[in-house]
């Protein structure tokens, strides 16, 4: 699907650009590119593979788009994007999601108010002063008021993999400061939520100060919006703000607890102290006046009589109650993992070879994994039919020969169409080692249609686990509507897995479902669904929302070896 993310980064380059005021014709030439790649039917990934190319002669794709494309490719990042995003504030791109708002009339609110934020906009608006503006006007004034509260609510929520990488960036150079001793993110960010509204991150020093000069100067920082005593509140170039707060060394341990939340977690542990006699803040334990703890998070939780509990397990969903019976899951970590089963290869809209992908995988420590590409359906995707995927097998056995340290399956990431029958027949499917039938399409038919599809899949003897079941994009795109006691019941009866899909924009299987489907005692795989040799890095996002389902590593089936693996494959 990589051609739909270039073509929005072409988009965004284009909006960009004409905020900034640049040539016309430039601008144009980025729209193009992205029309063009939106509406093509081979992965651009294909054609830059192609010797010649092929995707320089594409209209609306000259020289310069195409090397563009293949950095995106190589590196899953366009270098100019990065810079023209920090050259104009984010602010300023959020008033694009206002309805009727273009780059062009955006330019002009920033040039000639110095507007640089929703708020801004709101007050000019409130004020008067955007109708004034050449080509504003009253009416469009009034819709512009009318349209900010939904462009606000859209720009809320943020990745967990966009928030962790500035997080771990930002606490790694406040580290550097000596007057620095201990940082860390707190908040939904380290109970590694899917998505965070902002970050929080606590510090302790004995000069305030300094650390918040020291945040200040971050190249990820693009403004400081309020700053006290110990505590300062910044917004980031992505969009994100970021709390920062410095606490002495004994309250660091409480100001963690209760910075990490959740609130509906904390409020059981307040009450929890209350019972006790004591009183828990953010500075400590106190008893009365008297401060009894509050150094590390352990005390804490011990004042109140229960043991330490992992962050992405505070949730007041039970935890609680577990941790005070002394029946807390000792959560998987990323190293249990040994295989990956869902990935791709330049076999359909991957970046890489099945060599590439599975030394990757190999140097990363993995012992087996299954190359997954696309059925015929995506044809988007390059997907493959029986015969293509014949002789990828074949390449794929010959890569798993020659190769030591590292099994290989000869999977297919197989479509469940529209119709409810399989994008491949069963005779070809028999022939895989490994099946992960998805939804990918008609995600949005009734909930009947749906469940068909599912079940259908699942009664398949061929089918060995439902990647993506949902089908949600993170913010983007909403779930199939599925009936999880009636899904998950099949499942089971049927011996087939559920994935958790660990890319970031997916997160599929999400916690709660990954804890429902634990409970009717259903293997749960962990994939990353790579694209290219970097989409391994996802596999953390995918532990992550693993151990907020509470599971263990034997809740996990590719935590074991390839052996103990397809003994659960067997018990189909
Ligand atoms: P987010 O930012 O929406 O993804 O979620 P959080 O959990 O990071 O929430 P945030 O940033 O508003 O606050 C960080 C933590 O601070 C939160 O998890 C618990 C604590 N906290 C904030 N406000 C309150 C409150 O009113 N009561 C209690 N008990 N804790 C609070
Ligand atoms: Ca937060
Ligand atoms: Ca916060």
């Amino acid at each position: 699907m990589q051609n739909q993310q270039i073509a929005a980064a072409f988009n965004e380059v284009a909006d960009l650009l004409e905020i900034q005021g640049a040539n016309a014709f430039r601008v144009r030439a980025y729209r193009n590119g992205a029309r063009t790649l939106e509406n093509l039917s081979e992965s651009v990934a294909d054609l830059l593979a192609v010797p010649g190319g092929g995707l320089e002669s594409l209209d609306g794709i000259g020289k310069d788009l195409a090397a563009k494309i293949k950095v995106v490719v190589e590196t899953g990042q366009l270098p100019q994007l990065e810079e023209l995003r920090q050259q104009v504030p984010h602010g300023v791109v959020d008033m694009l999601r206002i309805p009727g708002l273009g780059p062009k009339k955006v330019a002009v609110l920033f040039k000639e108010l110095g507007i640089t934020d929703l708020t801004q906009l709101k007050e000019a608006c409130e004020a008067a002063r955007v109708s004034e503006l050449k080509g504003f006007g009253k009416k469009t004034e009034q819709a512009i008021l009318e349209g900010i509260p939904h462009a606000m609510e859209a720009g809320k929520r943020f990745l967990i993999s966009v928030a962790t990488e500035a997080a771990e960036a930002i606490v790694e150079d406040l580290k550097q400061l000596p007057s620095v001793g201990q940082v860390s993110v707190a908040g939904s960010c380290r109970r590694h939520k899917e998505t965070c509204g902002d970050l929080d991150i606590l510090a302790t020093s004995d000069n305030s100060a300094a650390a918040m000069d020291r945040l200040a100067a971050n190249p990820l920082v693009e403004k400081v919006l309020a700053r006290g005593d110990t505590k300062q509140r910044v917004r980031l170039r992505s969009g994100i703000e970021l709390d920062l707060r410095v606490v002495p060394p004994e309250s660091y341990g409480a100001a963690m607890q209760y910075f990490t939340g959740s609130k509906e977690h904390n409020i059981v542990i307040r009450r929890r102290a209350i019972e006790r006699g004591l009183k828990v803040n953010e500075y400590g334990v106190f008893r009365g006046d008297e401060y009894v703890a509050g150094q590390t998070e352990d005390d804490v939780y011990a004042a109140v009589g229960l043991p330490f509990i992992p962050p992405e397990l505070r949730e007041n969903r039970g935890e609680i109650e577990l941790a005070e019976a002394g029946k807390l899951p000792k959560l998987i970590e990323v190293t249990d993992i040994q295989g990956d089963l869902h990935m791709h290869t330049t076999a359909s809209d991957g970046a890489a070879t099945i060599r590439e992908m599975a030394e990757a995988a190999k140097a990363r420590g993995l012992k087996y994994i299954a190359i997954t590409d696309h059925s015929k359906r995506v044809s988007m995707a390059n997907g493959l039919d029986a015969a293509r995927l014949r002789e990828h097998w074949a390449n794929i056995r010959k890569v798993r020969d020659e190769m030591r340290g590292i099994e290989i399956l000869c999977g297919i990431e197989c479509d469940i169409l529209e119709d409810a029958t399989m994008d491949l027949d069963d005779d070809v499917l028999s022939e895989a080692d490994w099946v992960v039938a998805v939804l990918h399409y008609g995600l949005k038919q009734p909930r009947e249609q749906i469940m068909q599809r599912l079940l259908n899949a699942i009664r398949n003897p061929n089918v060995d686990a439902i990647g993506h079941p949902t089908g949600r994009m993170l913010v983007n795109r909403p779930a199939a509507d599925i009936d999880f006691t009636t899904f998950f019941k099949a499942a089971a009866d049927h011996g087939v897995m559920l994935e958790i899909n660990a890319s970031p924009y997916r997160l599929d299987l999400d916690d709660i479902q990954a804890a429902a489907a634990k409970s009717h005692g259903i293997p749960i795989i962990i994939d990353t669904d790579s694209h290219n040799t970097n989409g391994f890095d996802s596999l953390r996002y995918g532990v992550d929302q693993a151990r907020r389902a509470g599971l263990t590593k034997d809740d996990v089936a590719n935590t074991r070896t390839l052996a103990g693996f397809k003994e659960l494959m067997r018990k189909k």
